[in-house]
């Protein structure tokens, strides 16, 4: 259907349907631009999307119940028990559930109570949803009718009509993704399972239900400790310095501040902060009120007992946030998102809101639990001397740079451009594989480093016992561009840093691993894109004297419809180094002819995520998100 099929009465455009078309076909045209792309990842931020509606109608105060489904056909419906949205006449002369769902941005704009989102994906709006739906049908249970109006790829298809009788108020919503704007529209239980239980824990006695009809799985989310259990979920797998997190709750004017934490005996810092339900990855205002008032609470403490005697100096910020695990949750008004994923909050007002409420909330959990608060401070000093250490065995590598003319590891096979900006270096997951590449590579411009086995989960490790792991160093020395504080980009001895792994649920691992220490000690290269992810073939078809390479099950699929099953020979590659030399240079390394995928910030906070938030220590649940996550990796967007 082109839009020149809606007319009205007279036979010509609206005004209103004009704005309406002209919103929806935008949104159709550039998917991306509204809910970020049109990946796995976009396919399920439609959900989300659907589901901040019934969130923002918790906050109000009038939803307690949201039900998720996933059926059969991959459509999903969304029920709530809110108020139902309204169903009155709009002054378009249209229903105002009408309005909400084929308005842009309709959904935000109205009214000003509420804790809405402002920028970042968030936000955008049913509508937006409704226009990359094939199809959508909505029921409002209101004034004790239900009420039906159904869409097309957003354009309304059935009025608004009433079609019975209730004793009910809410909104169903069920929604079929649309076919020619996704790659692909399997919904993941997993992943939306994930983020549902992350919005059960934000908002304490909100019931939330996800029910697979694929699978015929059902799982309530339900946490009558909001972020109190979320924190005691995060460290379910460790040891923890205290029984119960320590909560904090506060209300300034509109914004209401809550935090929970609790001390673990690891090494790792682990924070997450969210402003009205979105997680601020790149932390912000409410963020630093939190770390200033802990660092200096702590520090208070730790003289006022004589832990830390006169002559010492403070114990550093990132000394006391060692082993700890916190959930920040603020509710603001008008939320302000900065930063290169817009979320980093940057309302001023907000840091010093949040550092006057912690700060008189520890001093009273401290003044009432000083053998607690010792071990804590205890744990700082430790961390304190640790850090000392490492800084010591930092500073005899950087000697031993200088001493040494070579201190390239003997693994490596470096190229001959001197010239970082034409030299990239390949990651190679195994010895064998990276025979393979070295063998096949253009030794001009193309180094291996071939990575041994996993390489260390740095989530777990100090520094002083990081830069002890053999794989970790080959890589700082290999780079030349040092490490955490000391990184500087432009000693960085290549242009192109790129990871090449096996298809598999190992080679997912190891690139999750490498993700998430490039991240957090390497940042800048992420930042500058100089990070990027090989993407060999996946399967070999044969057929007479021709051959393909296909890199993905649909490209599969496409190839046997068009040469058809008879006479075919279809190798599946289950790793790299099933390849020869002259395959893995045609299929994965000729830059005429490669495919490589840039990491992008958002991927890296994915992989760290995923350590950081759902792994802890148990191996199983480990196994399967990486399977999971691996499929999402192939869809990684540039
Ligand atoms: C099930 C899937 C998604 C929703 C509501 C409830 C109201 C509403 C939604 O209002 C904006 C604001 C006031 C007119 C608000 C109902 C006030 C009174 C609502 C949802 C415009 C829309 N009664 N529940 N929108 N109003 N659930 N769930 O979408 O001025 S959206």
């Amino acid at each position: 259907m082109s839009s020149d099929d809606t007319t009205n009465v007279n036979g010509s455009y609206g005004a209103e349907q004009i704005q309406v078309l002209e919103g929806l076909e935008a949104v159709r045209k550039r998917p991306s631009m509204y809910i970020g792309s049109t990946s796995s990842r976009g396919l399920h931020h439609l959900v989300y999307e659907i589901v901040d509606n019934s969130i923002d109608e918790a906050l109000a105060g009038y939803c307690t119940k949201i039900d998720v489904i996933i059926h059969q056909d991959n459509s999903v419906t969304v029920i709530d028990n809110g108020r139902g949205i309204p169903v009155d006449m709009h002054e378009t002369g249209k229903p105002a559930v009408e309005v909400v769902l084929t308005i842009l941005h309709a959904g935000g704009k109205f009214g000003g109570e509420g804790y809405k989102v402002s920028g970042g994906l968030h936000g955008v709006g049913v509508s937006v949803v409704n226009a990359l739906s094939e199809r959508m049908e909505v029921e409002v249970r209101r004034d004790g009718k239900i009420h039906s109006i159904c869409f097309e790829a957003g354009r309304t298809v059935k009025n608004l009509e009433v079609i019975g009788t209730t004793t009910e108020t809410g909104t169903k919503v069920h929604f079929i993704p649309d076919k020619q704007i996704f790659e692909d529209i399997v919904f993941s239980l997993d992943v939306l399972k994930q983020r549902l239980r992350e919005l059960a824990f934000l908002n304490k006695g909100l019931h939330i239900n996800i029910t697979d009809e694929r699978s015929g799985e059902s799982i309530p989310l339900y946490y009558e400790g909001g972020i109190i259990s979320f924190v005691k979920y995060l460290n379910k797998t460790k040891e923890v310095l205290h029984p119960e997190p320590i909560y904090i709750e506060g209300t300034k004017e509109t914004t209401i501040v809550e935090i929970a934490m609790q001390y673990n005996d690891s090494y790792a810092e682990n924070i997450h902060s969210f402003v009205n339900n979105i997680n601020t990855q790149e932390g912000g205002t409410h963020l630093s009120g939190f770390k200033i008032a802990l660092t200096r609470s702590m520090n208070d403490f730790a003289r006022k007992y004589n832990v830390l005697k006169e002559n010492e100096e403070n114990l550093s910020g990132e000394d006391i946030r060692e082993g700890l695990t916190a959930v920040i949750s603020i509710k603001i008004r008008e939320p302000q998102f900065e930063g290169q994923t817009k979320t980093k909050l940057g309302n001023s007002e907000v840091r010093g809101i949040v550092d006057t409420l912690l700060s008189a909330g520890l001093n009273e959990y401290f003044e009432e639990n000083p053998a607690v608060t010792k071990k804590i401070v205890e744990k700082s000093l430790m961390a304190s001397r640790a850090r000392e250490a490492a800084r010591k065995a930092r500073d005899l590598t950087r000697r031993k740079n200088a001493l040494e003319i070579s201190a390239l590891p003997g693994k490596l096979a470096d190229c001959s451009v001197k010239d970082p900006m034409q030299a990239e270096i390949y990651l190679v997951e195994g010895d064998s594989a990276g025979g393979s590449a070295k063998q096949g590579r253009d030794r001009r411009f193309q180094a291996i480093l071939p990575l041994r086995g996993k390489i260390l989960n740095v989530e777990k490790a100090r520094m002083d016992k990081m830069l002890g792991n053999a794989e970790i160093r080959a890589m700082v020395t290999a780079f030349g561009s040092g490490i955490g504080e000391d990184f500087d980009l432009e000693k960085s001895r290549y242009g192109k840093i790129i990871i090449m792994t096996d298809a598999d649920v190992d080679g997912a691992h190891i690139r999750t691993l490498l993700l998430t220490f490039f991240y957090r000690h390497m940042q800048p290269l992420i930042q500058n894109g100089r990070i990027y992810i090989a993407q060999p073939p996946l399967y070999l078809v044969k057929k007479g004297k021709e051959h393909w390479y296909l890199y993905n099950d649909r490209e599969l699929d496409q190839l046997l419809l068009k040469i058809g099953k008879d006479g075919i020979n279809v190798q599946r590659y289950k790793g790299l180094g099933e390849m020869n030399p002259e395959q893995l240079w045609e299929t994965t390394m000729n830059p005429e002819g490669r495919t490589v995928l840039q990491v992008t910030m958002e991927d890296a906070i994915d992989a760290d995520e995923i350590f950081s938030i759902l792994m802890g220590d148990k191996v199983e649940p480990r196994r399967k998100f990486i399977e999971d996550y691996a499929h999402t990796v192939k869809n990684l967007d540039i």
